[in-house]
């Protein structure tokens, strides 16, 4: 069975929508994955397939590590991240291109299928939501990402099959529950934020930043910031949770002002976009610990 592993956002269960459509008679394994998870999700795949399966891999960047390890499966490996230099073996074929506001739109276009979905997933993966779907979309997928826990993957993957039919598809009273209650939550976070988000500047450069032992979406923070008119180039999210026995920080970084913050991420070992881009690492990392 040919398999494909997927970041589990908005944009990466689109991709899997444009897989679906490409591929309708064809049944798949879905895995989703984090930029942190991914090596394992790949081994546990592994575990399950024959070698020289069918394997596809979107919205998430590699390394060389998980390049190797795709190199099991033929793969297709489709992602609009900025990726680092790695070499990958012949049986993996990589389409990267930073150019494409969503990895959906690069996996749309390289798979040869059309639709309106591709423009939500643009809206939703630059933080650029305009339409009422976008808004809905990406409230549903984060709403079942923050309030289902385990029992999402199969929740985000009935989705990302019903969505190949168009946005109407999704737009069901349970959803609305979902998207409801999520935003709810979400009000709560806004105004945390408002009172609780601090400064900092540092040769020059203005971040705010808030800290969080809540997974929280990164862009709440930058929204609310700018709505706040407060002037900053970076906006920072600390997140610390334990893992395994072990302090673990995940950091978010975004850009409020064009600023780039692709090369903060890379030297604490993540990575991203140029104006959105994130770390997760091991420790207590404090925001004294990147800007001294
Ligand atoms: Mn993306």
């Amino acid at each position: 069975m040919p398999t494909v592993i997927s970041h589990n956002d908005a944009d990466g269960i689109i991709s899997i929508a444009a897989l679906f459509m490409k591929y309708p008679e064809k049944k798949f394994s879905v895995y989703f994955a984090t930029p942190n998870s991914l090596k394992l999700v790949l081994c546990k795949a592994i575990s399950k397939a024959r070698m020289g399966d069918e394997l596809f891999i979107f919205d998430l960047s590699p390394n060389q590590e998980t390049a190797k390890l795709a190199s099991f499966f033929e793969t297709t490996w489709i992602d609009h991240h900025i990726w680092e230099d790695v070499n990958f073996d012949k049986n993996v074929k990589a389409v990267n291109d930073t150019s494409y506001p969503s990895a959906a739109s690069l996996a749309a276009k390289y798979l040869g299928v059309d639709g309106k979905i591709f423009e939500l997933a643009d809206e939703i993966d630059r933080n650029n939501v305009k339409s009422e779907e976008a808004y809905y979309l990406r409230d549903l997928i984060d709403g079942i990402r923050f309030i289902y826990g385990k029992a999402a993957n199969v929740k985000l993957k009935a989705i990302a099959s019903r969505i190949t039919k168009g946005f109407e598809n999704i737009k069901t009273l349970e959803n609305d529950g979902i998207v409801e209650k999520f935003r709810e939550f979400i009000k709560e976070v806004e105004e945390k934020v408002e009172k609780e988000v601090k400064f900092l500047e540092k040769d020059g450069i203005k971040i705010a930043f808030y800290v969080t032992n809540r997974l929280i979406p990164a862009r709440v923070v930058l929204n609310k910031v700018k709505e706040m008119n407060i002037l900053a180039d970076i906006v920072a999210v600390f997140y610390y949770y334990v893992k395994n026995g072990k302090m673990m920080t995940k950091v978010e970084f975004r850009s409020a002002n064009n600023y780039d913050v692709f090369e903060i991420a890379k030297r604490l070992g993540g990575g991203g976009h140029k104006y959105a881009s994130g770390a997760t690492v091991e420790g207590f990392l404090k925001i004294d610990d990147i800007w001294k």
